[in-house]
């Protein structure tokens, strides 16, 4: 029997926690042999919350969790981990400047970058989804010197998850058809779904490029590039709240794959640390394709660029790099 996992998940009384830790503590992460510790961390006024879904986990009554440290404690949260899923953030208030956002959240994963080196296991797997996503991993990333940077993410696979589904549904197959469709760079309203690659495999059929299946160059441009920006959006506009189900099982995708492996010929969409890949500048996490194997990721090489899909990678490239400026300006404050 292999011994149990930890795994913290921070902002662990929102809403995207609500799902994911269940998701966890039923094996569909980690797979049904693995059992799990559950480190759940949240800031002080959301004790009494936490403390409630420390209750529903325990009336799950799910085999594979073996215990739960709710706390708000950092040192208590980050000590022993092997897997981070850094879901806590500070939310975006109405008229709140971007910049505003981006210096209360740079404090934030300051710390916890911090408590990374300081108290988790030498091999932890990080995954950010606490927004601005990308950059956020970026300041945990510099805090932790003693860390190696590939093991740090950021998370695109609900982007990557919602642009699959939506080609599935436009020529009428299961979205397991669907491969090999591609974010790049940042998880904001540049990302670039880019479908170049893509392919469907329809049981016992051939294998049929999505451009050549789709065979609509307007809409692929026009409609469905937008669509997946604006996806999240689109939710929020519905449901008065942010997507959380669905980002919970995004998270599920990315951390499975990262450390169960991709399968054979299927690449995956994580934002990682730039090796200077596609001339993406090094040390911006970037969301690149990538297939992983014995838990180690690396970066699906020699892709070729059409010019349209370039120039939306300059924008997003340009973007993450101011992003990346102004968050060491506030480091180094
Ligand atoms: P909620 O506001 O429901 O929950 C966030 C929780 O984090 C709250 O309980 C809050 O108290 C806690 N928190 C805040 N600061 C913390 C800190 N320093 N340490 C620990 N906990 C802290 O948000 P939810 O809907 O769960 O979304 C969480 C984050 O995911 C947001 O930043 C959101 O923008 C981001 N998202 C990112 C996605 C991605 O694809 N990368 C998609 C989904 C989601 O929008």
């Amino acid at each position: 029997k292999s011994s149990a996992l930890r795994v913290l998940v921070t902002g662990a009384a929102g809403q995207i926690a609500y799902s994911l830790v269940f998701m966890i503590a039923s094996g569909q992460m980690f797979g049904p042999h693995q059992p799990v510790v559950l480190h759940l961390l949240d800031i002080p006024k959301m004790q009494e919350a936490l403390n409630g879904v420390v209750m529903e986990l325990q009336d799950a009554a799910h085999p594979l969790l073996q215990s739960v440290i709710a706390t708000t404690d950092v040192r208590t949260a980050f000590t022993g981990i092997q897997v981070a899923l850094l879901v806590g953030a500070f939310p975006r208030g109405p008229g709140m400047q971007r910049k505003d956002l981006l210096k209360v959240n740079v404090n934030i994963f300051r710390e916890q970058g911090e408590a990374l080196n300081k108290y988790a296991s030498r091999n932890v797997k990080v995954l950010v989804v606490g927004n601005p996503a990308n950059t956020n991993a970026l300041t945990a990333l510099t805090q932790a010197a003693d860390l190696p940077p590939q093991n740090f993410s950021a998370l695109t696979r609900l982007d990557q998850n919602r642009a699959q589904a939506m080609i599935g549904e436009k020529v009428g197959v299961n979205v397991n058809d669907v491969h090999n469709v591609i974010i790049w760079g940042n998880h904001s309203l540049t990302q670039v779904p880019d479908v170049t690659q893509a392919f469907l495999t329809q049981s016992y059929s051939q294998v049929t490029p999505v451009v050549t299946a789709v065979n609509d160059d307007k809409w692929l441009k026009e409609s469905f590039i937008p669509q997946v920006q604006n996806r999240g959006a689109a939710v929020i506009a519905a449901r008065k709240l942010s997507s959380a189900a669905s980002a919970a099982t995004a998270i599920v995708c990315h951390m499975r794959d990262w450390l169960l492996g991709t399968k054979d010929g299927e690449y995956v969409s994580m934002a990682v640390y730039s090796d200077g890949s596609y001339n993406v500048p090094k040390g911006l996490i970037y969301s690149f394709p990538v297939t992983c194997h014995n838990g180690e990721w690396s970066i699906v090489q020699g892709l070729k660029i059409s010019d349209f899909i370039q120039d939306k990678l300059n924008q997003t490239t340009k973007e993450l790099q101011e992003e990346k400026d102004l968050a060491l300006s506030f480091l180094s404050e």
